[in-house]
């Protein structure tokens, strides 16, 4: 919207004071607003407010989280906080202006109180959220939104190879979902023995039970609904045996608060991937436990064949899945190839196959097959014009929890506002919301840990855009020519110097633990890259000067940072399938590499 554009404009005359200057102009709602109308005027919750819950938000999280923003509350004062839904009275005054989507809201704050008016529930809660965001602020603004989203399903399926999320890291997941209007989290790591096979058909024991129970009721305050997904299909036998063995296993989930679930079919052969067969278990699981139960939200499946480049359409796989897989079944898609973007075309050949709208499951950040790396980048690359194509559009994610959370955060802004969407701001602010005390540092560690390297996939993401040139010019006059471009080594070395405090900063950082925890063997191995690069323009300068006993010095510096970080590469992240630790593995590592070839053999003058 123009008018959101504004809003930056609009807070910096606002406040006039230094602190609440800098803080307004890095404010921005998130995900951005359909339409944010503000004024130049603000309001003081006063000491004493009354709030108004609607009838139909009792007992909702809307309701909690707002008694947590307002928690003094009084009988009766001049100052009113009122929610409530579509339908309720207190908000009756204002029906004519909620948007007529799912999950919008109409939220007004002026002089004489606070509105926020949901669709529904969910939508309450949403405005409840952006009005805590509004808070944050050292002065109320006097405006109104009027805010919906762009795809009617937005979240997660932890869906990955490797070591499922902790528990800590869960919570935390679902608070995230909450903060960015994200509404569904699909639990589904391949390595949790009781998620796949053999052990799908055994219940969850105590303590695992106990877990996922908390975790239902933690979806439940953030307005998530909780998907759980079986993935049966390595040894599942198409007997009735088995058939009753899943029935047991979804009721015992049921038991444990569980709502919605989901079939996976995805990478596995033999018997299991017959779509006859599939569909048959999942239309008996649609009458006999979703509808018999009444309760529990529409069934989801991952075909076998779930992106273009695994379709053999002669086989019929899809067509026998869009004909006769019930038509409130959702259907998982991961587009063009198991990692690909999303676009218009990718839309155009599933959704006519599938006789439904393809409910995306996106491949990115997830890293379980370049585990040496970490995906920090920006989230670019799918349409902007898919609102109306898509089902849902949900992340799989890395095994680090808290460092998916840039892209994760990004996602989430993306699929609420898809026009508005702006990548590498949106990039900007992710970075900020994951540690705000040390955002500019972690921007540089971002921005140089993006590339997954040559994988499988042909995925690949830009990194270290910025340097890019200064590299080249760099590389380019001294192989060349044997000449050191002074503006371009003093770009290099100046990067380097961001990169060594960056790290420095990160792993003395006192914010974020767990995601610090998460990538310190990065860090280190990032801050011994900064300083590898460092020595390495101080070879080049002490050979294009002649001096023979500092460039002495600073190849055998060099070399001994080569040392470590092969150590760190062979001694931390020792998975079985891409062991190590890369940084900067797009630019910074082959460059600073190669110079460092270049330089010692010119020294021998071979
Ligand atoms: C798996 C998924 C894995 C991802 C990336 C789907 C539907 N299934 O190739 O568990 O995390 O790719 O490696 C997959 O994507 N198989």
């Amino acid at each position: 919207m123009v008018l959101m554009k504004n809003i930056l404009l609009l807070w910096s005359l606002l406040l006039l004071c230094s602190w609440a200057e800098a803080v307004a102009q890095d404010f921005h709602l998130q995900p951005i607003p359909q339409s944010y109308v503000g004024s130049e005027d603000s309001v003081s919750v006063p000491a004493k407010y009354s709030l108004q819950v609607g009838a139909a938000l009792q007992e909702s999280a809307a309701e909690q989280l707002l008694c947590s923003l307002f928690p003094d509350a009084v009988a009766s004062s001049g100052f009113s906080v009122c929610i409530g839904v579509k339908g309720d009275k207190s908000v009756r005054k204002y029906a004519a202006r909620i948007p007529k989507k799912p999950e919008g809201y109409y939220l007004k704050i002026d002089k004489e109180g606070i509105v926020v008016a949901g669709a529904d529930r969910r939508g309450a809660f949403y405005g409840v959220q952006t009005l805590a965001q509004l808070l944050s602020l050292p002065k109320l603004p006097l405006a109104e939104v009027t805010d919906y989203p762009d795809v009617p399903y937005r979240g997660v399926v932890e869906g990955f190879y490797g070591i499922p999320w902790s528990r800590e890291a869960r919570l935390s997941q679902l608070d995230f979902y909450g903060r960015n209007k994200m509404n569904i989290y699909i639990y589904g790591p391949k390595d949790d023995p009781y998620h796949s096979s053999p052990n799908w058909r055994k219940p969850y024991p105590a303590q695992e039970a106990e877990q996922l129970k908390e975790l239902v009721e933690c979806a439940r305050q953030n307005e998530v609904l909780f998907y759980w997904a079986i993935h049966p299909g390595k040894d599942i036998r198409w007997n009735t045996e088995d058939r009753e063995l899943l029935m047991e296993k979804f009721e015992s989930m049921y038991r444990l608060g569980i709502r919605a679930f989901a079939v996976f079919f995805d990478d596995i052969s033999g018997e299991g991937t017959s779509a006859e067969k599939q569909v048959e278990l999942l239309n008996y699981l649609h009458h006999n436990f979703v509808k018999a139960k009444g309760d529990v939200a529409p069934l989801l499946m991952c075909p076998t064949e779930y992106n273009r480049l695994w379709t053999k359409l002669e086989g019929g796989y899809l067509t026998t899945l869009g004909n006769k897989l019930h038509p409130d079944i959702g259907i998982l898609w991961t587009g063009d190839k198991v990692v690909a973007c999303i676009d218009k075309p990718t839309m155009q050949f599933i959704n006519p196959l599938l006789k439904r709208k393809a409910f995306i499951w996106w491949n990115f950040p997830v890293s379980d097959y370049v585990r040496d790396r970490l995906l920090l980048g920006a989230v670019y690359g799918n349409g902007t014009d898919i609102k109306d194509d898509i089902s849902a559009f949900i992340s799989n994610p890395m095994e680090h929890a808290e460092a998916s959370k840039i892209a994760l955060f990004s996602i989430a802004d993306y699929v609420w506002n898809m026009k508005a969407y702006d990548s590498d701001a949106s990039w900007r602010r992710a970075i900020r919301d994951l540690m705000p005390r040390h955002a500019a540092a972690l921007q540089t560690f971002a921005s140089h840990n993006s590339d997954l390297g040559k994988n499988e996939h042909d995925f690949r993401r830009e990194e270290s855009e910025q340097l890019r040139p200064a590299l080249k010019n760099l590389q380019d006059a001294y192989c060349r020519e044997g000449k050191l471009d002074a503006a371009a080594a003093s770009a290099v070395n100046e990067e380097c110097e961001h990169m060594i405090a960056a790290a420095n900063q990160l792993l003395a950082a006192d914010e974020n633990p767990a995601f610090i925890r998460e990538i310190t063997p990065w860090l280190m191995q990032f801050k011994l890259q900064g300083e590898y690069g460092r020595e390495v323009l101080r070879m080049l300068a002490a050979q294009c000067s002649g001096d023979k006993t500092k460039f002495k010095n600073a190849a055998s510096h060099a070399k001994a940072l080569q040392v470590l970080m092969t150590k760190i590469d062979t001694t931390y992240n020792q998975n079985g399938y891409q062991p190590g630790v890369k940084t900067g593995s797009c630019c910074l590592q082959p460059v600073f590499d190669l110079l460092y070839q270049e330089a010692v053999r010119r020294d021998s003058g071979r």
